[in-house]
């Protein structure tokens, strides 16, 4: 079935039950989400947006940023969503590589937005949160609804989200209406939800985690969900009371631990913790279940497949693992050979299943790349399982820093390094980072003679890349250690940097 008619069939029997909670109170009905998602379907139909169509926005965490989403699915169009800390010349990129027929903007960067989109000549563009020339509300409430949904097949695409993968510039990850579909009816099984659940969502709309994971399995439950335009730790710990299931990154568990508020009794209408996107460390684990007497779920997956493993709901969640495969998805460990490991042996995570997208969008040669002839995604990520399947994750063979739960491709940040005045060459690394798990680290080799501070490289970077990717800490060295190849053993300058944010 397709995505949108399968969320439905959590709420349609009921459309006077809560959706969308503000923080202020406001509650908004699951009739919202109905109506006002075919508001945005018909307006796109009457812009000529046509099945397959790109729908690129890059906007705050709104309802009406939701019901965009769930419009242009609807319309059988494609949702693409991007991050509002991106820079101009970064949204520059996405929307000439995804060639989108609308775009959706802040009111705050109107007119680079404009400016980029015309530039990958965008038909529409429009700006929500703002009244006036281009305004996404007044054209959505100009709109006729239109209800009945653009029929579309399981392979036909729902979404593109980019990310960085395991190299390159950043690429769309094509996904399916089947591969969303499959993960919220597993997930909404596997999880447990049930009646009256009722979900704290503090996490970014952007990305798989807030987006499909969160979003997708409240709402294929009908239920309520409190929507924090973003996270604030004491302003969760003060809305967990209420509340039933929590889902969120790693950093965002040390923050609440870090709140003297956090108590078992806050705690005690909660039901599920949930953790993933990036390693949740056994000492936060630990810390949280004597704290809260709650022992977090912690799964796994990526932009690419969505989720493929998770700890179980009933029965026992291992600290430092990210559980079993999920229903339906086929993981396996793999040694250099390509062929399957024992239990016990460290290797290469891949993933099959209904899960995992065709493909990244317009890169054929990657895709070839990317997958195993038999149909494994190479996730990048090295595993090993234990005995009773579950798997851990004990590294990356992927050259990433996932900091706070954001992927920091190193790459896009050597390269503007290396062309700083100077600036001999770069290593960019993610070093172990109490609050971001990973703390971006530029490492530098200067030119004889030369004197370069790190507010002047921050200063450089700071126009061109959104501030999540800027380095925390910049260091040189007199040069970057190599292998017999030639290749940099970033391994090493992690050791030697190792107590940098300690
Ligand atoms: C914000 N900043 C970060 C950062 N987030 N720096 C490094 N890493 C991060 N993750 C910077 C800002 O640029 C800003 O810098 C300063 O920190 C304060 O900004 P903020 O907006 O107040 O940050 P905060 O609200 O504290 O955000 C931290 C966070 C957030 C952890 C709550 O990053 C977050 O929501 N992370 C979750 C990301 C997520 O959803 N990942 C899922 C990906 S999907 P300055 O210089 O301006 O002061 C995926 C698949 C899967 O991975 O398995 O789920
Ligand atoms: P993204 O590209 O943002 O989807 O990030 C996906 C990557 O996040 C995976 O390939 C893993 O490296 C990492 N990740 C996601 N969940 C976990 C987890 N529970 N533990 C460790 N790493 C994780």
């Amino acid at each position: 079935m397709d995505l949108y008619g399968t969320l439905a069939t959590g709420f349609r029997s009921d459309l006077t039950a809560p959706w969308i909670e503000l923080p202020d109170g406001r509650t908004l009905p699951y009739r919202s989400a109905e109506e006002g998602s075919a508001k945005v379907a018909g307006l796109l139909r009457s812009l000529g947006v046509m099945p397959g169509d790109r729908v690129a926005v890059q906007v705050d965490k709104t309802p009406e940023a939701l019901l965009l989403y769930l419009g242009t699915v609807r319309a059988g169009a494609v949702f693409l969503p991007l991050n509002p800390a991106y820079r101009a010349e970064e949204v520059a990129y996405f929307l000439g590589d995804a060639e989108p027929a609308v775009a959706v903007g802040r009111p705050e960067v109107a007119r680079e937005f404009e400016a980029a989109a015309s530039a990958s000549r965008v038909r529409h563009v429009f700006v929500l949160g703002a009244d006036g020339r281009g305004s996404w509300a007044e054209a959505v409430g100009a709109a006729s609804p239109v209800h009945d949904d653009a029929p579309v097949g399981e392979s036909d695409l729902a979404s593109i989200v980019y990310t960085s993968g395991t190299t390159g510039r950043a690429k769309g990850a094509m996904l399916t209406h089947r591969n969303l579909v499959s993960n919220a009816v597993t997930l909404h099984t596997l999880w447990g939800f049930r009646s009256g659940d009722v979900l704290l969502h503090a996490l970014p709309i952007f990305h798989v985690h807030g987006l499909y994971v969160a979003t997708n399995t409240a709402m294929l439950n009908a239920s309520r969900i409190r929507f924090q335009e973003r996270f604030d730790a004491h302003e969760v710990v003060e809305a967990l009371a209420g509340s039933t299931v929590f889902m969120g990154v790693p950093t965002m568990y040390t923050r609440l631990l870090a709140q003297p508020g956090l108590t078992r009794e806050r705690c005690a209408g909660v039901r599920l913790f949930v953790s993933g996107s990036a390693p949740l460390l056994p000492e936060t684990f630990e810390r949280f279940r004597e704290r809260t007497g709650h022992t977090i779920l912690e799964r796994y997956g990526m932009t690419e497949t969505g989720m493929s493993t998770s700890n179980p709901w009933r029965g026992e969640r291992r600290a430092g693992t990210v559980g079993r495969p999920l229903t339906g998805v086929e993981v396996r460990v793999v040694g250099k050979d390509g062929r399957p490991l024992l239990a016990g042996q460290v290797g290469d995570v891949q993933v099959r299943g209904p899960n995992v997208m065709p493909g990244y969008w317009r890169r054929p040669e990657t895709n070839v790349e990317e997958f195993t002839a038999d149909g494994f995604f190479r996730t990048g990520d090295l595993g090993v399982f234990d005995t009773d399947g579950y798997l851990t994750l004990v590294g990356r063979s992927k050259d990433l820093v996932i900091s706070g739960g954001l992927n920091v491709y190193p790459k896009e940040i050597e390269l503007l390094l290396d062309a700083l005045p100077g600036v001999v060459e770069s290593a960019v690394i993610g070093v172990a980072h109490p609050d971001l798990g990973e703390g971006v680290t530029a490492v530098l080799v200067l030119k004889a003679g030369a004197q370069v501070r790190e507010a002047e490289v921050l200063a450089a970077l700071r126009p061109r890349l959104a501030a999540f990717k800027l380095p925390k800490a910049v260091r040189l060295v007199d040069e970057l250690p190599r292998n017999a190849m030639g290749k940099v053993q970033k391994h090493l300058l992690r050791e030697r940097f190792a107590g940098l944010y300690r």
